[in-house]
C-alpha cells in the first residue's frame, strides 16, 4: 500500500496522466507524451505549466484560436438559459444560426448535425434521394464517385470507401454505391460518370492525405463536368472551410460554388461538435420530416456556439488573415534549407513540410521538446496549421522553433 503510493508519487504529473489514459483508453490513439490542461489563442499549456505553440489547432477546429473569449462568453450565457430541446420543438436560437451560415455560404437551406462524419453522411443521403427524385435513377443504384486517398469521416459507409488500410481494414463489408478514381484528375471524373451517378463528394484541398493541393483549376473543370454531366458536386469543406486557407472557404479560390457543402470542426470553434450542410432549396426538399435527423443537432446550445464562432470569423477578418499570414508562413519554410525537406505546401494557414524519408515522427517529438505541437501523417508529412489569429511574431518564433528541431534530426 505504502510503497504503491510512493511510486506513483515518484511519477512525474505527465506519466500518471498519461497512465490511466493507458490504463482505461481504447488504443484507438498513439497520441505524443503531452499532457494539454489550458489553453488560449495559438497556445496550449501542459499540466506541468510549460507553454506549446498549437500547430495542429484540432485539425482545424480551431481557426479562432483556443478558448476565443467571445464563442466562450456566448456558451456561458446559452449554458445558464437552454442547452437541448430535441428538434420535436422549436428552440429561440437556430434560426438565426442558420440564416447566417446560408448567408456566408449562399445557400438556401441548411441542415444541422454534430459531428464532421455525420454531416458527410446527410450529404451522401442527400445526393441519394436526389438521385432518385430528382434525377431519376432506378431504386437502390444510385452511385456515388469519390477520391482516391480521400478522408472523410469514421463512420462504417465512409472508411468504406477509404483507400487507408488503417481507416477500412476489418471494418467490411463496405456500403455499396460508391466509385473511386484519383484525385486531381478531371479526365478521370468524366470516364467515371454514368446514368446512375448522382454525385461526385471531394476535398478541396486533401487534408489527412499531407495537404494536397490540387492543380488550381481542379474545383472549375469539376464544376464545369457535374454541370453537364448532370450530377451534384459535393464540397468537403469541414477542414478547409472557415477561413483556413485563405478564403471563407476553399472553393471561393475558384469563384464557384458546390451544389452540397459540408461543414464542421471550425463551425463551432473548438468549443462542440457541431457540422452542417448547405445546399439549394431544390436538393434540401428531400428530407421531409422523419426522414433524417438526430438529438443534438441545431440544439441552442450549439447554435449559441456555432452563431458566435462565424461571427468572430467575419468580424475579426480570419479568412484574409489567413491568406496573408499563410503566404508569410510558408515562404519562411521556403527558405530553411534541409537536405531530407523534399516538398513545402499550402494553401492560406494550412500548411505541410514533406521529408524525403519517414522522419515525421522524430521531428514532430523534436518540436514538442522546443515547444511546438504538430501532428505527422503518413510517415513522411509534417502538418502545420496554428489558429488563424496567430502573429507575424507568433510565426517568426515558431520558425525558429522549426529550424532548430530540422537541425536535431539524424
Ligand atoms: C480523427 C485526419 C484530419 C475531415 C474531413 C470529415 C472529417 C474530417 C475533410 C470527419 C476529420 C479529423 C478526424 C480526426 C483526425 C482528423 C484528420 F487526419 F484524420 F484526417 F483533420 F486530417 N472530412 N478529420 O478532415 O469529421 O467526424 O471527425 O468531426 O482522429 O479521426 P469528424
Amino acid at each position: 500500500m505504502k510503497l504503491k503510493s510512493n511510486a506513483a508519487a515518484m511519477k512525474s504529473p505527465t506519466q500518471q496522466y498519461i497512465d490511466k489514459d493507458l490504463r482505461y483508453g481504447a488504443g484507438n490513439y498513439a497520441p505524443l507524451p503531452v499532457v494539454l490542461a489550458r489553453g488560449e489563442g495559438v497556445f496550449v499549456w501542459d499540466v506541468e505549466g510549460k507553454r506549446y505553440f498549437d500547430m495542429l489547432s484540432a485539425y482545424s477546429a480551431l481557426n479562432q484560436g483556443h478558448n476565443h473569449p467571445r464563442i466562450v462568453a456566448a456558451a456561458k450565457a446559452q449554458l445558464d438559459r437552454l442547452c437541448l430541446t430535441s428538434r420535436a420543438f422549436h428552440n429561440d436560437v437556430m434560426g438565426d444560426f442558420l440564416r447566417k451560415i446560408s448567408e456566408l455560404t449562399g445557400m438556401e437551406k441548411v441542415l444541422p448535425m454534430n459531428t464532421g462524419a455525420e454531416g458527410v453522411e446527410t450529404a451522401i443521403k442527400a445526393m441519394r434521394r436526389w438521385g432518385y427524385e430528382v434525377k431519376g435513377v432506378e431504386a437502390g443504384k444510385a452511385e456515388i464517385i469519390v477520391c482516391r486517398d480521400n478522408f472523410h469521416g469514421r463512420t462504417t459507409t465512409i472508411v468504406g470507401f477509404s483507400t487507408d488500410p488503417d481507416a477500412y481494414e476489418g471494418y467490411g463489408p463496405p456500403t455499396p454505391g460508391f466509385k473511386i478514381i484519383p484525385y486531381d484528375d478531371p479526365a478521370a471524373l468524366e470516364e467515371a460518370i454514368g446514368p446512375n451517378t448522382c454525385g461526385f463528394l471531394v476535398e478541396p484541398v486533401q487534408g489527412e492525405a499531407g495537404v494536397i493541393v490540387p492543380r488550381a483549376d481542379y474545383l472549375n473543370r469539376v464544376r464545369e463536368i457535374c454541370d453537364r454531366r448532370g450530377i451534384l458536386l459535393c464540397a468537403d469543406e469541414i477542414q478547409t472551410g472557415f477561413g483556413r486557407t485563405g478564403r471563407m472557404f476553399c472553393f471561393e479560390h475558384n469563384g464557384i460554388r458546390p451544389d452540397i457543402m459540408i461543414m464542421g470542426k471550425a463551425l463551432s470553434g473548438g468549443l462542440y461538435p457541431i457540422s452542417a450542410i448547405a445546399c439549394a432549396e431544390s436538393i434540401m426538399k428531400v428530407f421531409r420530416p422523419g426522414t433524417h435527423g438526430s438529438t443534438y443537432g441545431g440544439n441552442p446550445l450549439a447554435s449559441a456556439i456555432g452563431s458566435a464562432a462565424l461571427d468572430v470569423l467575419v468580424e475579426e477578418r480570419l479568412p484574409e488573415k489567413a491568406a496573408r499570414l499563410g503566404d508569410y508562413f510558408l515562404s519562411r519554410l521556403n527558405a530553411i534549407e534541409h537536405p531530407k525537406i523534399k516538398a513545402r505546401r499550402g494553401k492560406g494557414l494550412l500548411m505541410a513540410i514533406e521529408f524525403t524519408e519517414p522522419l515525421a515522427k522524430e521531428f514532430c517529438k523534436k518540436l514538442l521538446a522546443l515547444g511546438v505541437l504538430a501532428k505527422d501523417t503518413h510517415h513522411v508529412t509534417v502538418r502545420f496549421a496554428p489558429a488563424l489569429v496567430i502573429t507575424q511574431p507568433q510565426i517568426d518564433e515558431t520558425v525558429e522553433i522549426v529550424r532548430s528541431a530540422l537541425a536535431q534530426l539524424s
